[in-house]
């Protein structure tokens, strides 16, 4: 997604804002150019960003840094630390940033389908698609990471230290900005270390022409979304006026195809590929937690969402011609 986004950035947004990426590991040549400044540092360096908070004046952060659900349940101390205290760094540096040059700093989190847990495969069905008050109840860590850093922004957007003398209720500074992201489908890049992660798998293998035993049963069904309506989703979130948002947090959605249907497309795309189902209950029991679809009226009303890609386009238009160029060499 960070990639994505500096493109985007760079395209749309140039004569607004000056990009500042940091990333854990350096940042590719590629996007160099788009960018003020690179830094390869760990947002649990406080030292870092303190020192940033000094040298930079910033006006909106997106924060994409995380691990996810799968890896999250090998590592979950350290899952935390990264996905609360990591957010909870940025949330500080946003409030600094604000009283500092006094305009309210715009937080993008990109949280997740992972907050909702539905207790049975049959509630799941009867809910169909769920909004943004339902089924709370994570059951991995990642998800209780997620919909603890969605109340952290609500309370950084209102209530920060709220008992001190100087306290202004209006006057806060961070403007949290949330989307629950559905599983995410790039071209171009290879999730690690989600639950998700089984769709865009079985495709690239695919495109390799390597056998893939995909993860989950073959009714498993949760939203998806292609990536390049991901980033745009951010920036429209982004450029929203704060007048007209009715909530922090947002659902989002595009298509929900079960593991089956989106194989077939792949195995109609690449006869000779072979797509198993090889089940790990374990990680089927998450993806089950999570809801068939998300009722995403609310992103609609509010600030316009409208994803460009439904799955036949995504797969014929974007997924598709980009696989085969990517993996053709
Ligand atoms: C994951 O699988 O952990 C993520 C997500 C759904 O947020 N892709």
């Amino acid at each position: 997604m960070g990639h994505g986004l500096v493109h985007a950035l760079a395209k749309d947004h140039a004569h607004t804002y000056d990009v500042l990426a940091l990333d854990i590991k350096e940042i590719a040549a590629e996007l160099r150019p788009h960018c003020l400044a690179t830094i390869a540092g760990d947002i649990l360096d406080r030292h870092l960003l303190e020192r940033l908070v000094s040298e930079y004046e910033i006006h909106a952060i997106f924060h994409l840094a995380a691990l996810l659900s799968t890896r999250s349940e090998f590592t979950p101390e350290t899952a935390h630390e990264v996905n609360v205290t990591g957010t909870l760094n940025l949330l500080k540096l946003a409030v600094e940033q604000a009283r500092w040059h006094g305009k309210p700093v715009k937080f993008l989190f990109p949280s997740s389908i992972a907050v909702y847990g539905i207790a049975s495969l049959d509630e799941k069905r009867r809910a169909g698609r769920v909004s943004e008050a339902q089924f709370l109840m994570p059951t991995t860590m990642y998800g209780c990471n997620k919909l603890y850093c969605e109340h952290l922004g609500r309370y950084f957007a209102h209530h920060y230290r709220q008992l001190a003398e100087d306290f202004v209720p209006t006057r806060v500074g961070v403007d949290f900005r949330s989307i629950r992201f559905p599983g995410l489908i790039s071209a171009f890049t290879l999730p690690s270390g989600g639950t998700s992660d089984y769709l865009p798998e079985m495709l690239h293998a695919a495109a390799q022409g390597v056998a893939y035993d995909c993860f989950v049963r073959e009714d498993t069904r949760i939203p998806f979304m292609a990536m390049p309506d991901a980033i745009d989703a951010l920036l429209a979130l982004m450029d929203a006026p704060a007048e007209k948002l009715s909530t922090h947090v947002y659902n989002i959605g595009a298509f929900a195809p079960s593991a089956r249907e989106f194989a077939e497309l792949v195995r109609g795309a690449f006869p000779k590929s072979e797509v198993r189902f090889a089940p790990d209950m374990r990680r089927q029991a998450i993806v089950d937690s999570w809801p068939e679809d998300c009722a995403d009226e609310v992103a609609k009303r509010d600030w316009g969402f409208h994803p460009k890609y439904d799955l036949k386009r995504a797969f014929s238009e974007y997924l598709l011609p980009n696989v085969r160029e990517r993996y053709a060499h």
